[in-house]
């Protein structure tokens, strides 16, 4: 089993274990513990992460360490009359909509959102299934996005509704707000420096940077603000999550 496989299925152990994440959650909020765990030696790099708590930042890297070619995976064209008509028309039409929980819904063009200040990364994405890329990922901080609408009391999920299905059921993904705020969770129109492509959610995906794959919604159409994951889907907050069983909290 290559490394990088045996620290994902670590992470996801972990991160489906619940009672570690609560217990470091708690134990973090104490400044003074959070430094002294932090400097404490012998610590690998994934339990550093977990104690350094949510708000940690995901490592960037150069533009050297960008992977040759940034594999698509799952879907890598929706399916459907509607998503290419929108392909072929350059994405001039496509809407980002917010809605659900929200002061002011919005409904914006690609033009207007890469019209916003946005935010470039070069992150790591690891898949669950066992392998990882490197690439520059460039878009509108959701930070932002958030900031117009206006969240209402009670909001504490999002939910991302994409343009694709698997068979009947649509793919979506959620997260909670303290990924939502997070400095480098992006909603990226850009890839190595060019437009994202199909293969990899054109025109508009979320990165979600402290999490593994699957979280990173591609062709996203709405993000909708709720107080409980219940309310969309099957109620675990995903595709895979209602389906496979996968883990909500996918952290990384
Ligand atoms: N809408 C949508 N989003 C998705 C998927 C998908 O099939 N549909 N696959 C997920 C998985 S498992 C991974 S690893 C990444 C793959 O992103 P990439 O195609 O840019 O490599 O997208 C995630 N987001
Ligand atoms: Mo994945």
């Amino acid at each position: 089993m290559s490394i990088t496989r045996r620290r994902l299925l670590g992470a996801m152990a972990a991160g489906s274990g619940g009672l570690l994440l609560s217990g470091c959650d708690k134990i973090n909020a104490l400044p003074s513990v959070r430094s002294a765990l932090k400097s404490a030696e012998g610590l690998t790099m994934r339990s550093q992460r977990i104690i350094a708590g949510r708000d940690a930042l995901a490592p960037e890297f150069t533009a050297a360490d960008l992977s040759p070619v940034f594999r698509s995976n799952g879907t890598f064209q929706p399916a459907g009359a509607a998503y290419e008509a929108h392909r072929l028309a350059g994405f001039a039409d496509w809407r980002l909509s917010i809605g659900g929980l929200v002061q002011r819904p919005l409904s914006l063009s690609m033009t207007q959102i890469r019209s916003l200040p946005a935010r470039t990364q070069i992150t790591r994405h690891d898949c669950v299934e066992g392998w990882s890329a490197i690439g520059q990922w460039t878009g509108v901080p959701l930070k932002l996005l958030l900031d117009m609408a206006g969240l209402r009391t009670g909001a504490r999920y999002l939910i991302f509704r994409c343009a694709d299905r698997y068979g009947a059921m649509p793919y979506y993904e959620s997260i909670d707000l303290i990924d939502a705020f997070h400095p480098q969770t992006i909603m990226a129109w850009g890839l190595n420096g060019a437009l994202l492509p199909v293969g990899n959610g054109a025109p508009i995906r979320l990165r979600v940077e402290r999490q593994l794959g699957y979280k990173h919604a591609k062709y996203v159409e709405h993000i909708h603000a709720v107080a409980s994951l219940s309310e969309y889907g099957l109620g675990k907050g995903g595709y895979w999550e209602d389906h496979h069983d996968y883990a909500w909290y996918a952290g990384i």
